[in-house]
This record gives structure tokens, C-alpha cells and sequence, in this order.
């Protein structure tokens, strides 16, 4: 039987971050975290069953290599689910710059696994939905759900999955500074196993993200805003000394990142509450409540970056389009 599904998923920004394995094979996080999905970056994706093998169109370009293969790893997950054994035709477009530290992984695994399983007859729970994109990509399971979601880091397979968090009426809003939009040197996955394996503060990461994650729930609980930041902010920093303390290295920052950062402390002591967090790459993502969005944009903007995009919460997973 054939199948074809379309689905819609954006990306998401953790304000704790996943940064290490302790089982590569599942994607089992050495630590839970937390995150914001933002409206501003989405994947959709086209999966269609009943071809002779697997292909990968992204961003109109066949996939090949290591990222093909990445998929039909997870298409196999799939075909485990449904019991079947054909293969699937993957079209997939990106809003996000792929691999560019802005989470394209996280969108384009949660569309994958949503249109696959849908294509595939199946219907998951958004729970198990989560789990299964997990292992496409970690940070998937957290784009399955729309806003605020967390991201349990569990023990195995069925404890290792992601749930939306109830937002008191934060209203939060992001401020993306795109420094650099192209692919970043080392991909997170590579990165953090070097961090898990090489850094002499990767021990003390896994314990002050442990720490950070339980005072962000209190915080998020009680809708501090200040406090929200604040962790969001001290979490990143600690991910990236952590990286610093690799052999070799892992530097994703740029001039322009330090820029940013100092805008952010400037912008705090003139009254524009905000914080910044960054990823697997030199951008920054600015944190601040949407009165401010204008403002703190306008000062990222003069400060002459390569890119300034706004982003408010966004939406979880959505299948578009099926047909049996
Ligand atoms: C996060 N990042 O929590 C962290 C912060 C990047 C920095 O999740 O190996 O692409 O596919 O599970 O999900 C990026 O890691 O890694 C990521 P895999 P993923 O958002």
C-alpha cells in the first residue's frame, strides 16, 4: 500500500541545553532540557511509500552520502513500526539555513518522523512521536510540541521524551542575530561527543545543567521572566566552556558573536530586558518579552550583522496533507 503525507514542524532553541549522550544509539541525553519552539524557521516535508528505495530531495538537491543514509536509517525505524518493507520517497523544504546552528536538525526530523508514519498508516501519540524523532535527532523530540517543551532525559528508549509546559503568560519573544547563515565546521553531533569524550569539564556540565534544568522548571512554574533568562543565559555559556576545554577546541563563535553578547548586557542596562543563548554555531538568539521585540531588533539591526530575524513561540508538529 502507498501512501503520502505532508507535515509542518519548526525549529526550536533551547534555553537548557542537550549537549552529550550517554547512549549514542538512541539518543538517550546525559542531561533533560528545555526549550522554545519559535515560528520563525519551519521544515515541510513530503514522504510517499512504495518506492524501490529510499531518496532525499532537500531544498530541491538529491541527498547523498552520510545525510542520505541518516535518513534511511530513520525510515527504517519506521518501516519497523508499520511492518513493511518498501521504501520511501523524501521530499523535504527548509525555511531553516540547514546545519547552520539554528536547528534545522530539530525541524527537519520532527516533519520526517510526523509525514513517514502518517504516509505509513500510522497514528502515535504525540508522545511516541516524540521518542521516535528523537532518534533522527535529539533535539527533535522537543519540535514535535508547539512553545515551552521539555525534554526528559529518561534512562531508555520509552522514559527519554518531550512534553509542552504549560507558558504562565511569559511572553516570550526571540531575536535571532544571524552571524554566519553558512554550514558550521564540526556538526553538533561530532561536537559533543568530542566534549563528552575529550573536555575535563564535561563531568562539571552534566552536573550544572542538571542544576540549571530544575531551577528553570521553578522558574518557568512561577513566570519569572528574569530568572527564565538569567538561566537560559548562564546554561549556554557553560555549554560552550565545556567545548572550549575540547582536544581539539570546539569555537563556533565569531567577532560578531562577542558583539552581540555585549549588545545584550547593554541593552539589559538601558531597560530592554534581554539574554542571549547560542548554539552549535557563531548566531545568537536574543531572549526578551515581545514589548521589547522592536526595540532590541532596531539595536541588532545598527549594530550591522549578517542577518536579523524576530521570532515569537510557534506551533507543534501538523500533518497538512494525507492520502492513503
Ligand atoms: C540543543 N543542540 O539543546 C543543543 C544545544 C545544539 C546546542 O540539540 O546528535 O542536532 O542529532 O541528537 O539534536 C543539536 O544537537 O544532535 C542540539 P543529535 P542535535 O538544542
Amino acid at each position: 500500500m502507498t501512501g503520502s503525507s505532508t507535515a509542518v514542524a519548526h525549529s526550536n532553541i533551547a534555553l537548557i541545553k542537550y549537549w552529550g549522550k550517554v547512549d549514542s544509539r538512541l539518543a538517550i541525553p546525559a542531561t533533560s532540557s528545555v526549550s522554545l519552539t519559535l515560528d520563525a524557521y519551519r521544515t515541510e516535508t513530503t514522504v510517499e511509500w512504495g518506492a524501490e528505495q529510499d531518496s532525499v530531495v532537500l531544498d530541491g538537491a538529491v541527498l547523498s552520502g552520510v545525510p542520505a543514509d541518516r535518513v534511511s536509517r530513520f525510515l527504517d525505524l519506521v518501516r519497523d513500526l508499520a511492518g513493511r518493507s518498501d521504501h520511501a520517497t523524501v521530499v523535504s523544504r527548509n525555511t531553516v539555513p540547514t546545519a547552520a546552528g539554528l536547528a534545522s536538525s530539530a525541524s527537519g526530523f520532527a516533519a520526517l518522523a510526523a509525514a513517514a508514519t502518517s504516509a505509513a498508516g500510522l497514528t502515535l501519540a504525540p508522545r511516541d512521536l516524540s521518542i521516535l524523532a528523537r532518534k533522527g535527532s535529539g533535539s527533535a523530540s522537543r519540535s514535535v510540541f508547539g512553545g515551552l517543551a521539555v525534554w526528559y532525559a529518561g534512562t531508555d528508549d520509552l522514559s527519554s521524551y518531550a512534553e509542552p509546559l504549560v507558558d504562565p503568560g511569559l511572553d516570550l519573544a526571540m531575536v535571532v542575530a544571524v552571524v554566519n547563515a553558512g554550514t558550521k565546521e564540526i556538526s553538533s553531533r561530532d561536537a559533543m561527543r568530542l566534549t563528552a569524550e575529550t573536555s575535563p569539564y564535561y563531568d562539571a556540565w552534566v552536573s550544572a545543567s542538571r542544576s540549571d534544568f530544575s531551577s528553570m522548571l521553578d522558574a518557568i512554574g512561577a513566570g519569572d521572566f528574569t530568572r527564565v533568562g538569567e538561566l537560559a543565559e548562564s546554561n549556554a555559556m557553560r555549554m560552550h566552556a565545556s567545548m572550549l576545554g575540547s582536544t581539539p577546541p570546539v569555537t563556533y563563535w565569531e567577532p560578531d558573536s562577542v558583539r552581540c553578547l555585549r549588545l545584550v548586557r547593554e541593552l539589559r542596562s538601558a531597560g530592554a530586558e534581554c539574554y542571549a543563548t547560542m548554539d552549535a554555531g557563531p548566531n545568537v538568539k536574543i531572549l526578551c518579552r515581545r514589548p521589547d521585540l522592536a526595540t532590541i531588533r532596531t539595536a541588532v539591526e545598527e549594530l550591522g550583522v549578517a542577518g536579523v530575524t524576530t521570532a515569537l513561540p510557534g506551533p507543534g508538529v501538523r500533518i497538512d496533507r494525507a492520502t492513503a
